[in-house]
């Protein structure tokens, strides 16, 4: 019993921790966003591995997109889809590293919560031309340290013409 609880709380899901972030649990914010249905339009493979995010495709037409999330790895991991100006190394980030979801600076397109390893998943929305990042803001505990899988380089650019 201790063992299973302690091994649960291993993984941290870093937003639940953010007091003024949007509430993860809730449905995606963008009500266009149909995580699960057939990928339509053009499509965007996005391969999840420790610690990787690579697109098929760093750019596409404004059109609609569906972005296909395969954790290749052996670890759970995030999707988050931004549209923001800002560089990767420019986001507002917490103190070990992870991307401040309650920061400013971006748009909050859709986040994909808890891909397990293996775990093959799309979903599909309208993008409009713009700069986005992808990024996996998982945290986990190692040890002693909590690691920040955006920090460790979970995070890729896409370009909409
Ligand atoms: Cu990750």
């Amino acid at each position: 019993m201790t063992a299973k609880l302690a091994r649960a709380m291993t993984f941290v899901s870093f937003p639940a921790l953010t007091a003024c972030s949007w509430d993860p649990t809730e449905p995606d914010p963008t009500p266009d966003n149909d995580v699960g249905s057939a990928p339509v339009g053009v499509t965007v493979n996005v391969t999840l591995t420790e610690h990787e995010l690579t697109l098929s495709r760093s750019s596409s037409p404004a059109s609609v997109v569906t972005f296909v999330v395969e954790n290749q790895g052996s670890q759970t991991h995030e999707l988050w889809l931004l549209e923001t100006d800002l560089a990767p190394q420019d986001l507002p980030t917490r103190p070990h590293g992870a991307f401040d979801t309650g920061g400013d600076g971006f748009e909050i397109v859709v986040e994909i919560d808890f891909v397990a390893a293996t775990d093959r998943r799309w979903f599909t929305t309208t993008v409009q031309s713009g700069s986005y990042l992808l990024l996996c803001n998982y945290v986990v505990r190692e040890g002693n340290e909590l690691v920040s899988h955006f920090h460790e380089g979970m995070v890729a650019t896409f370009e909409v013409q």
